[in-house]
């Protein structure tokens, strides 16, 4: 596991990198859509603190927090939000279809989870040892092809853990008026174990993931893990109505000031190791943006 400031500064840096797409969509300079995950960062950075590079992950609409907390490059990823020839799928993906390594990811809600459930299959029988870990929100909870999915996971038993990232909205329909009954009884249906958690603190995140991935990894079949979490920003890039007494009861949850407060290293306080953070991580939001800026957009001819 990493240590407080490397998970901080993790945090810090999506929350940072997705403050700075805002502002830039009012310049022009980008292209598509875009969907924050401003709020949730403890999920992603607590996540892939534990997990193996080697697994292969699988994200959706609101994957740039998921990227970057994997160790994908803001440049690239910068690059690729403006369709930049250096994005990272040369600057055809967009927001919301990029890929790197071992990561994935597809805005279609529901679309990717039967192709992690065959990547499963494809470490199962490779006997890899990597697993699989599929993103999803709450509003895709309804989509039949999960349910497929969830049924074929359990029944081959695969590698594959399912982790909902519920933020109690679906674009602008609260999870009361989108979901019947009990998430975790979605999973426990299919014989699939739960582990559940209504957390924003990033050290209770990487706990539980650990205790889930574990299992996934033991060979004895997929888990799921049900994250409740609070998006602050709007769905995508304005759309957001909820008032703002709303806004301001979830902020206290902000992961950042929770893991913020143990903040002290080498002696120093944690005011001024704050700040050694911000500093860092503006130079890198601000390299990647204006080095993105700079870059060509694809040509015909690059389209190979
Ligand atoms: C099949 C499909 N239907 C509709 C959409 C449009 N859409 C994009 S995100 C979204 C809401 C998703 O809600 P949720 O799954 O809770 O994820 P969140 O946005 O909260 O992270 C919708 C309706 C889509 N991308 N795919
Ligand atoms: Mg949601």
């Amino acid at each position: 596991m990493e240590n407080n400031y490397t998970l901080y500064k993790t945090m810090l840096l999506i929350r940072r990198f997705e403050e700075r797409l805002l502002a830039e969509f009012g310049t022009g300079k980008l292209v598509g859509t875009t969907h924050t995950y401003i709020g949730q960062e403890a999920d992603a950075a607590g996540i892939f603190s534990i997990i193996d590079p080697d697994d292969v992950i699988f994200s959706n609409h609101r994957c740039h927090g998921h990227f970057l907390a994997y160790g994908g490059e803001p440049y690239r990823l910068a690059a690729e939000l403006m369709g930049k020839f250096t994005g990272l799928v040369g600057g055809r993906g967009g927001s919301q279809h990029i890929q790197w390594r071992n990561f994935y990811s597809n805005g279609i809600q529901g679309g990717i989870v039967p192709v992690a459930a065959g990547m499963a299959l494809a470490e199962k029988v490779r006997k890899s040892g990597k697993i699989a870990l599929v993103f999803l929100g709450d509003g895709t909870l309804g989509e039949g092809v999960l349910y497929e999915s969830l049924n074929i996971a359990a029944l081959w038993k695969l590698p594959i853990l399912f982790v909902l990232e519920n933020n109690h909205y679906a674009q602008t329909t609260p999870v009361e008026k989108g979901v019947s009954g009990s998430i975790a009884g979605r999973f426990a249906a299919f014989g699939i174990p739960v582990w559940e958690r209504g957390t924003t603190d990033v050290l209770e995140v990487s706990t539980v993931a650990t205790e889930a991935v574990r299992l996934c990894r033991s060979g004895s079949g997929p888990g799921s893990l049900i994250l409740h979490t609070y998006r602050f920003s709007a769905h995508s890039k304005g759309d957001d109505p909820r008032l703002p007494e709303e806004l301001a009861r979830i902020r206290v949850f902000d992961p950042l000031e929770l893991h913020g407060a143990r903040l002290t290293l080498e002696s120093r306080e944690k005011a001024e190791i704050e700040e050694k953070a911000e500093i860092e991580v503006m130079k890198i939001v601000n390299d990647a943006f204006l080095r993105a800026e700079a870059d060509p957009f694809p040509s015909l001819d690059s389209i190979g």
